[in-house]
């Protein structure tokens, strides 16, 4: 789509002039300043302050070496980045991704869309994001501990409890941020709540490791409560069996779904009876093996090589919760022809744009992963509330503040959507409604 704002049309130009080779950052930069004409129109204020020539650009860039020495006694040496995007309306807050994909582009473009989420949880935490091209996969836990040990030795520099706290995101959960947090620890001396998604014994939050799948499905639980429907007795097929898919997939089943297939880079299954959640959670989370080992569980359970092929499956719901143009606009054609009518994206922007238009132009209910995955972040913002006060709320206390924040948000990008004329669209409603808080308090700051 072209722009019909001259402005925001100069502000891609200059974003794709800068970021060269950065597709992925154009692809989210390009989504959100399309949802802002209808804003820029009725606030001209914005554009003279410079607010959306400032938002699009890093407040920093913090780019190191990160050598560690392998099994055999090798020495290796991964790059490690942190993005620190947007501390308008709090601390830095966002992930830290361990991807052989990652390099600067990857880390923008989570980072910049981590602005918007944070602001729409309603907690006062700022955008950022970070990671490495290391690959966990096929590492023992020991070379996996000395990586995470030297990436924090040069991270500790830049993050605290009150700067940048950071959290997992792909390849890095419990273990990676155990080995992250006795590194800080060590280094500075002090107990404090620089990172979350921290194990329960050591100032972690109830509830966090669930709150991404468990959120993404409160969210979609709304949305299709406003359009009298709802997860009892339909068909779900969620990508990914990670930490997001798998908690997906469990509250999605409590919600009285069946949920029929689930996958990883290599392949998907598909198991017309329901997922066996425990088995994928032994497979992934206990052996750090292959969805394919799931054959061994299930008999009749089907395995098939690749991932994209998991879209030719029939369903009423998707759940995209693997990663980045996982659905392109090929597979969301397959989607809707097959009767799928919602999809709610627990990856961060697991649908192409042009994925997305073919959602939007067929009237599939779609929950935009920037509303719909906030669930994860939220509960970390809570994990440094607990943390402050030292304190910890029960699980059933943090599960209903998680609930009650998605039931929030769906309400919040529905108003903005209708307020600026593109009711039922969450894309521009969850954009508009995460982009004026933060824009009023750059107004608010100056030109800082
Ligand atoms: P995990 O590392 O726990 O799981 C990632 C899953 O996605 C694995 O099944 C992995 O398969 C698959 N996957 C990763 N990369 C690719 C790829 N390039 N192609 C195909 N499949 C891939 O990560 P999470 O569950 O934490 O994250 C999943 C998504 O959710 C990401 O987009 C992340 O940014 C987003 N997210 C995560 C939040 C969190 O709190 N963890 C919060 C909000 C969003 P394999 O094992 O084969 O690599
Ligand atoms: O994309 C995300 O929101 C996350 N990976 C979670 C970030 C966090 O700070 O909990």
């Amino acid at each position: 789509m072209s722009f019909r704002n001259e402005y925001l049309k100069g502000v891609m130009e200059r974003v794709i002039a800068r970021n060269a080779g950065e597709p992925e950052f154009h692809q989210a930069v390009r989504e959100v300043l399309e949802s802002l004409e209808p804003v820029v129109e009725k606030h001209p204020e914005y554009i003279k302050a410079g607010v959306i020539d400032s938002i699009v650009e890093p407040e920093r860039i913090i780019k190191f070496r990160v050598p560690w020495v392998d099994d055999s006694g090798k020495v290796q040496v991964n790059r490690g980045f942190r993005i620190q995007f947007n501390s308008a309306i709090g601390p830095y807050k966002g992930g830290l991704r361990f991807h052989p994909s990652v390099y600067e582009g990857i880390i923008k473009f989570l980072g910049f869309e981590q602005i918007f989420k944070n602001s729409l949880t309603g907690l006062p935490i700022g955008g950022g994001k970070g990671g490495s091209d290391f690959d966990p996969k096929g590492k023992s836990d020991m070379e996996v501990m000395r990586f995470c040990q030297s990436f924090m030795t040069e991270l500790s520099k830049h993050i605290g409890a009150d700067t940048d706290v950071p959290a997992g995101d792909i390849g890095v959960g419990g273990r990676e941020i155990g080995y992250l947090f006795g590194q800080y620890k060590r280094l500075r001396n002090e107990f404090t709540g620089v990172l979350t998604g921290k194990g329960l014994t050591y100032g972690g939050s109830l509830a966090r490791t669930e709150a991404t799948g468990f959120g993404l499905c409160y969210f979609v639980d709304e949305m299709l409560k406003d359009n009298g429907k709802s997860f009892k007795g339909q068909t779900v097929v969620i990508s990914g069996s990670g930490n997001v898919a798998i908690y997906a997939c469990k509250k999605a089943t409590e919600l009285g779904a069946t949920v029929v297939a689930m996958s990883d880079s290599n392949g998907y299954i598909y198991d017309k009876n329901g997922i066996d959640l425990d088995a994928v959670k032994q497979i992934k989370e206990v052996e750090r093996k292959r969805i394919k080992e799931y054959l061994n569980y299930r008999k009749d359970a089907v395995y098939t090589e690749g991932c994209s092929g998991i879209w030719s499956i029939k369903c009423d719901i998707a759940l995209p919760c693997a990663t980045q143009n996982e659905i392109d606009e090929q597979s969301a054609k397959t989607l809707v022809k097959n009767g799928c009518y919602a999809v709610g994206e627990g990856a961060n922007m697991p649908s192409t744009l042009e994925a997305t238009k073919v959602f939007l132009e067929n009237g599939v209910l779609f929950a935009p992963a920037k509303a719909a995955n906030a669930g994860g972040v939220a509960t970390s913002a809570l994990e440094m509330s607990q943390n402050s006060m030292r304190y910890s709320w029960t699980f059933e206390e943090v599960d209903a503040k998680l609930k009650g924040i998605m039931q929030n948000i769906y309400k919040n990008a529905s108003a903005a959507a209708e307020e600026y004329g593109m009711k039922g669209n969450l894309v521009a409603g969850a954009n508009i409604a995460g982009f004026i808080k933060v824009a009023d308090s750059m107004l608010a700051h100056g030109v800082v």
